[in-house]
């Protein structure tokens, strides 16, 4: 279904275009012992079901086999068996898609997707996997978290040659471990070009207590310079984030039938941690990169740092219905196509600005060559040589005084604050009337947040039955959980077997435009 709905927005879209986590001690411990040499064949402690922290609130339905993973919007790479040996077949290559509806992006990935197709097997399968590179340059792959001989390992000129375009490259390893692992490209800028994908391995006896729902979110994170498709690799500041290759509000919804056991496994590919942060439930970590965490070391919370190159699983009981965000915390990482102060507002002389333009606050070579002295230092960076500092203040500029009902002339003073007599923004920013624009400007600190909604062009069978508008909530990285009561939850689920997208039927409500004049 998500295999077939990618290839389809594929096809339809682009035929034109084609811990910084402090981990406490008893999880570190706890991840040191999980990662000392499996025992032979001990049985485990509690064969019986062991009591969740607050008692084992699972439905009776959830004792079934191993749960396979979902990981919305992105395929799961088919396997053969060769002779007991599983066998996976993967291709680097340049790979097109919308992080929204709109908004292309030209990326590296595997076999047509980013992140790369997820790869899910079981403790103790024999894997062979071939690496055929369509890429213009060499890659290489590594099994990030897997105890594999060095020869797999996959860091090129040390363990292998690189995989020059046009060649196969072949891995064969035995996994003895389980958790929530990854694959990715051991070259750094590759990396950023989107490289990586899940390596999800079940354990021999599934995990206690048992989920009814196992989903897979990949975060990511890209500098797109405006009209530009291809990620700033150079860049350090990002201002498109992704869950699974799409920013919100395109994220497809994990649907999850009211009073289930859920994971989600969170994997984390980029240049910033992300403090990921759920409604609606608090949950356990139940997990890392270095598989799972003993049930006597989980802790609870609901917002969890998934830090670079980090996994991190987490389980709640889903109680309560309800359409719950899951998204980072970072206010920066809620936001989509965020850019320096750019505009009216960044460019009223006298108004709030921080820095020059967006290509500026990117990184965009405007002038000189890219290593000159003025922009060498602080290439691909929104700060450094390439950041020019300015007077800042949040009072209105003068064009504002200018055009709206300025009485006085800009003067040379201005900008510096020092026109704000105390007591004078209070009184400008009680604004009662809403569409009084000339006053709303004059409140600091004004305009902040924009809203746009875009409920029809990401409609989905899994967004049925949200409330017009809910996507002026969504951006960047953002995704929901909705725990639906049984009945929904079956009219959804029919829905997405059938491939009903029908357009939401109520009108979003209008927004709080912020007119640039
Ligand atoms: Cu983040």
């Amino acid at each position: 279904m998500d295999n077939s709905r990618r290839n389809f927005l594929r096809r339809a879209s682009f035929l034109g275009a084609a811990g910084a986590v402090a981990a406490n001690s008893e999880a570190a411990r706890a991840q040191h012992e999980h990662h000392a040499p499996p025992q032979p064949q001990a049985p485990p402690k509690s064969e019986k079901k062991p009591a969740a922290p607050q008692g084992d609130r699972r439905p009776a339905h959830a004792q079934g086999e191993v749960v396979p993973v979902e990981v919305p919007d992105v395929p799961r790479l088919p396997w053969t068996l060769e002779n007991g040996v599983k066998v996976f077949r993967l291709v680097p290559e340049v790979v097109e898609w919308e992080l929204i509806p709109g908004k292309k992006i030209i990326g590296w990935g595997y076999n047509g997707s980013v992140p790369g197709p997820t790869i899910e097997i079981n403790e103790g399968d024999h894997v062979r996997i071939h690496v055929t590179n369509k890429l213009p340059e060499g890659t290489s792959m590594h099994w990030h978290g897997l105890e594999v001989p060095p020869e797999q390992d996959g860091v090129p000129f040390l363990n292998q040659p690189l995989i020059e375009p046009g060649q196969t490259f072949t891995y064969e390893f035995h996994v003895h471990q389980n958790g929530s692992f990854f694959y990715h490209s051991h070259m750094a800028m590759q990396e950023m070009m989107g490289m990586i994908g899940f390596f999800i391995v079940h354990p021999k006896r599934p995990y206690a207590p048992r989920v009814d729902r196992d989903f897979g979110l990949v975060l990511q994170e890209w500098a797109l310079l405006p009209n530009n498709p291809i990620p700033n690799t150079l860049a350090m500041e990002f201002n498109w984030l992704t869950i699974n290759g799409r920013s919100g509000p395109h994220s497809t919804p994990m649907l999850v039938r009211q009073g289930e056991r859920v994971r989600i496994r969170m994997i984390n590919m980029g240049m910033d941690h992300h403090p990921m942060h759920i409604h609606g439930a608090q949950f356990y970590v139940t997990g890392t990169e270095g598989g799972r965490i003993p049930e006597t070391a989980w802790y609870p919370g609901n917002t969890v740092i998934v830090g670079v190159a980090q996994a991190r699983d987490i389980e709640f009981d889903a109680v309560y219905a309800g359409d719950w965000m899951l998204h980072c915390h970072l206010p920066y990482h809620m936001m989509n196509q965020m850019v320096s102060m750019v505009g009216p507002m960044g460019q009223a002389g006298q108004g709030p600005r921080t820095g020059l333009g967006m290509e500026e606050g990117m990184g965009v070579v405007t002038q000189g060559h890219a290593l000159s002295e003025d922009l060498g230092p602080g290439m691909g960076r929104g700060m450094g040589m390439t950041t020019q500092e300015r007077n800042v203040s949040n009072i209105v500029g003068p064009q504002d005084q200018h055009q709206g009902h300025g009485q006085q002339q800009p003067s040379p003073a201005q900008g510096k604050g020092a026109e704000v007599q105390p007591g004078q923004a209070e009184r400008l920013g009680q604004v009662s009337n809403p569409d009084d624009t000339a006053r709303r400007k004059r409140v600091p600190g004004y305009p902040q947040d924009m809203v746009m909604f875009m409920d029809k062009e990401v409609a989905k069978p899994e967004t049925y039955g949200l409330p017009p508008g809910w996507t002026g909530s969504f951006m960047g990285m953002m995704t929901m959980v909705r725990v639906l009561p049984p009945a929904m939850y079956d009219e959804i689920q029919r829905r997405v077997r059938e491939g009903i997208a029908e357009p939401p039927q109520g009108r979003a409500p209008a927004g709080h435009q912020h007119d640039h004049d």
